[in-house]
């Protein structure tokens, strides 16, 4: 069941394995993941906006920077009360695990008091919990882990070099350091990345190889497509080959053999069978419900159907009663 893992891979060793023949990446993909996964289940988390817009940092892709005119209203933090009724709603819907999103650079501690408080509510209905509030002091992620956070979602996005064409407003140091902060609480991180924003294939497999060799491999890692969004500065990008994205999907979990990797945003606009090739290639992760956090998700009643014909199954399960292995890796 259980290979090394690894935190020490090389440039050269990564993209090799990414631009082998498709065929033999996928077989090897599917290989590990059945060494470290049962091959037909699927974690599912549902997203809620728990605080939308007029976000100050300037990530080119975002619809909810305040840098573009995209039609996004900025809100307010929603009441802890509320949170809870769409948790009820999401557990109702069959997800494991519910994770709320907020449009701040970082949290300030009055908010963060609240957030805790929601995260309370959320806990109580024996959903696991995940936040994604930006950047985050050592102090603010144990009183997130004080309330009973499961895991932060994080993302590096991209790979170091990369990074700086696509954000200005934060380093791709600041990210680390807050993942750092994560761990050292004791949470569970999910950080993953954004592909067909016009990187190269050499930026996804620096961006796979900076996950993999962290001191310990994020639990849960987010592969994202890019979602266009008219008014973002990277709305017009050229659009990627899907099996680039299939490949990127597969290193991730050649990489991280422990790692829930998740067919994350953009599902929208796959189809039935590119979606199918990315659970091929270790994908065992996904969001489900009818919005992301601003944009609309794949519909559930497909997502429904489209399990059924594959014969995947939904996992339950509750952080506090799994100890994943890579927490010790
Ligand atoms: N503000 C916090 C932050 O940046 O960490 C949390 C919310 S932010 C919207 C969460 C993640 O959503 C980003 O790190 C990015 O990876 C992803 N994301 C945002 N816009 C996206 C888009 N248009 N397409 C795909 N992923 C996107
Ligand atoms: C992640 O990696 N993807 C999710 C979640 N973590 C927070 C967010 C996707 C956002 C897509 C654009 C939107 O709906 O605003
Ligand atoms: Fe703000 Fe997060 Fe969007 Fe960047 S990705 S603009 S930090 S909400």
């Amino acid at each position: 069941m259980s290979t090394t893992l690894r935190h020490d891979w090389q440039s050269d060793e990564v993209l090799e394995i990414l631009k082998q023949p498709f065929s033999d990446l996928i077989f090897e993909a599917q290989s590990v993941h059945r060494q470290h996964f049962p091959p037909n289940q699927i974690q599912v988390s549902t997203l809620l906006s728990i605080k939308t817009g007029g976000c100050p940092e300037d990530c080119g892709y975002c619809p909810q920077s305040a840098h573009f005119d995209t039609g996004v209203k900025s809100g307010e933090l929603m009441k802890p009360e509320l949170v809870r009724a769409a948790a009820e709603n999401a557990k109702q819907a069959g997800a494991s695990r519910f994770c709320m999103g907020a449009a701040w650079r970082s949290p300030r501690d009055s908010e963060l008091e609240s957030v805790c408080d929601a995260i309370g509510e959320v806990k109580a209905l024996g959903l696991e919990t995940c936040a994604t509030l930006g950047m985050l002091t050592a102090d603010q992620a144990e009183r997130l882990k004080a309330a009973g956070l499961d895991y932060y979602n994080h993302n590096i996005d991209t790979s170091a070099g990369f990074y700086k064409s696509i954000i200005s407003t934060r380093t791709y140091d600041d990210r680390l350091e807050t993942i750092s902060h994560v761990q050292a609480a004791g949470m569970r991180v999910c950080c993953g990345g954004i592909v067909g924003m016009g990187e190269s294939r050499e930026d996804r497999a620096e961006m796979l190889r900076t996950l993999a060799n962290l001191s310990r491999h994020p639990e849960s890692v987010p592969i994202n497509m890019l979602v266009q969004v008219a008014g973002t500065r990277l709305d017009g990008t050229t659009p990627m080959d899907p099996f680039e994205f299939v490949r990127t999907i597969a290193v991730a979990r050649i990489l991280m053999p422990n790692s829930f990797v998740r067919l994350s945003a953009g599902r929208e606009g796959m189809c039935d069978e590119l979606q199918a090739l990315c659970f091929l290639a270790g994908a065992n992760s996904i969001f489900s419900g009818e919005k992301l956090l601003t944009t609309p998700n794949a519909d559930a009643d497909d997502d429904e159907e489209l399990l059924r014909r594959l014969g995947i199954k939904p996992i339950e399960m509750a952080a506090s009663e799994v100890d994943t292995p890579s927490m010790t890796a």
